[in-house]
């Protein structure tokens, strides 16, 4: 008897758990295009169009290695538009052939939920294995985490350099290369004039992409996003083309400008891997190792390395164990209690706010921005304005090519919003018009003027700020590293706070 073994969209892998003992003459390999996995929320059309087409060049490759798939494409009359209606259709064509299903655990609650109810639904046994694509499983970060009500990337970070030997002196346990864990303090360079950054990866569509280009222009025009011009690649030779390009040309500047943001840049030297990475067409291994490999062939210096380094060994893991740990409760968190919805800009990008309005549309242009535009503008702003976190995690759910839900609401609701009341971050990434304006060339084209603090032409941050803080005081006051900007804001006369108040609300109730 064979196995019905299930890819979702997200784990194109060939060495995924789930395949790892996959007999190709006995067992079926389902995969399967599903209008609800594309609507659930309202998905940028550019990340179905990848998924879609990512998915597709897999199904080819096992296929060519051998293996059985049944592969149901979104237009297939038959198609039951779900994962479950997918695996009893199967079941059903195939049933006595197979002993069980297996499965690689999910990126999503969500989708695990789902899964969990096939056992008695199908009445076949399944077994759902860890993701072995993760340096980390969620069993080892939970015994991290133990009983800490407080988590801290840095130390999880150290732990994993150390265990998997990443940017470790030769013949020492615990000395970190270079005689630091961490080079932060030299990335955060604002953009130099004339910089001249290396174009981003580019692949022109394949009659595969081209396929799925049309299919999404058919059924989903609807959605955010612009599906034209696509450059994504949408296969492993692709992703690793990209991978090798961003070690060759951009990451000795990764480092240096990891934090800045210009006008009309969005891709600066950042790696954009991570929409391979999220869909299993990269693996992180792989990336810290020609990170790693690059340092010591002399083509990049230790703050570029060491910096994407912790991004993946660092952050990524870190936010996936939260994820895993907090799930369901984590979804629901809003620290502050915010309300407000979802301004209609962050759709249409029509703001002065220039900031705001630059990084709406380049994400609407290219499913893409980077970490300080998605944290320091975008996130930033939302946590100032008191938006619902509901709201704030749906926008950013749908808008990227690489957001799941495992990393993107970590990200949100913990990084940006500080909606988890401090587990994941010591304190909210809350900032005024003064950092965007160091960290980019935003300001110069804006209505607002950055230096000026209050009244109509006023950069909105510089106020909104304020009156976050002082809205949220009692959320706050216990805080050490925010304690001391309550205690500047003490000091403001009373005119100075009644202006604050006053510019906020005005320009709240426009919004
Ligand atoms: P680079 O800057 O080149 O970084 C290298 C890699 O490190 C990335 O490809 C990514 O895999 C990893 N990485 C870096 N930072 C993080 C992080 N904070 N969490 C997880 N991985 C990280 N990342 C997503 O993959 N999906 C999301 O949906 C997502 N949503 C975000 C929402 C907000 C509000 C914020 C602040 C961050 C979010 N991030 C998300 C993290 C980060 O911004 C993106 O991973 C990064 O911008 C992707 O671009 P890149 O591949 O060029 O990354
Ligand atoms: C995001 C997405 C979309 C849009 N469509 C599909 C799909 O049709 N089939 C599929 O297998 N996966 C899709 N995905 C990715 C899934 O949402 C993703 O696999 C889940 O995050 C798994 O937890
Ligand atoms: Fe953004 Fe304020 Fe600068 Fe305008 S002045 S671009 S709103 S930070």
């Amino acid at each position: 008897m064979g196995i019905l073994r299930i890819i979702f969209g997200d784990q194109l892998t060939p060495g995924i758990s789930c395949l790892t003992d996959a007999d190709p003459s006995a067992d079926i390999i389902l995969m399967a295009e599903v209008h609800r996995e594309a609507v659930y929320v309202k998905h940028h059309k550019k990340k179905i169009a990848y998924i879609f087409s990512a998915m597709r060049h897999f199904a080819g490759e096992l296929e060519e290695s051998g293996y059985r798939v049944r592969y149901i494409k979104l237009d297939d009359e038959q198609n039951t538009g779900s994962f479950s209606g997918e695996v009893e259709s199967a079941l059903g064509l195939h049933g006595r052939a197979f002993s069980r299903i297996v499965a690689t655990h999910p990126g999503e609650y969500r989708v695990l939920q789902e899964m969990k109810s096939w056992e008695t639904s199908f009445s076949i046994p399944l077994e759902i294995r860890p993701d072995n694509r993760f340096l980390c499983s969620p069993r080892e970060f939970a015994r991290w985490a133990g009983n800490r009500r407080q988590l801290r990337m840095e130390n999880f970070y150290r732990e994993m350099r150390r265990k998997h030997r990443v940017l470790m002196e030769r013949n020492s346990e615990n000395e970190p290369l270079g005689g630091r864990w961490n080079f932060d303090a030299e990335n955060r360079k604002p953009p130099a004039a004339g910089l001249t950054i290396p174009a981003p990866y580019r692949r022109p569509p394949d009659t595969v992409t081209e396929e799925v280009l049309e299919l999404v222009e058919h059924h989903f025009n609807h959605h955010f996003g612009d599906l034209r011009p696509f450059t994504f690649a949408a296969d492993r030779p692709g992703a690793l083309a990209a991978l090798n390009q961003f070690i060759e040309e951009r990451l000795a500047g990764f480092g240096d400008y990891q934090d800045a943001m210009l006008e009309n840049e969005p891709w600066m030297y950042h790696s954009h891997l991570a929409l391979y990475l999220n869909s299993g067409l990269l693996l992180p291994r792989e990336c810290i190792a020609e990170a790693e490999a690059a340092y010591h062939a002399g083509r990049a210096p230790l703050n570029a390395v060491e910096g994407f380094i912790r991004q993946i060994i660092g952050w990524r893991e870190y936010i996936r164990g939260v994820y895993w740990l907090k799930m369901p409760a984590y979804a629901e968190e809003n620290y502050f209690g915010a309300r407000r919805k979802l301004p209609d800009f962050y759709w249409s990008g029509d703001t002065p706010m220039n900031c705001l309005r630059q990084c709406v549309r380049e994400t609407r242009r290219s499913a893409y921005a980077h970490h300080i535009q998605r944290l320091m503008v975008l996130g930033n702003f939302a946590l100032l304005a008191g938006i619902h976190p509901r709201d704030v995690n749906e926008w950013f759910l749908v808008v990227y090519a690489d957001a799941y839900e495992w990393v993107e609401l970590p990200n949100v609701s913990g990084m940006a919003l500080f909606a988890d009341g401090g587990c994941l971050a010591s304190k909210p990434y809350a900032a005024g018009g003064a950092y965007i304006g160091r960290m980019s060339n935003y300001c110069r084209n804006c209505r607002y003027k950055v230096s000026k603090k209050n009244g109509p032409d006023a950069c909105p941050f510089n106020y909104l700020y304020w009156d976050f803080l002082s809205r949220n005081r009692t959320q706050l006051e216990h805080n050490p590293r925010i304690a001391m900007m309550l205690r500047t804001y003490d000091r403001m006369s009373s005119q100075k706070k009644q202006a604050v108040a006053r510019d906020s609300a005005r320009f709240l109730n426009d919004l």
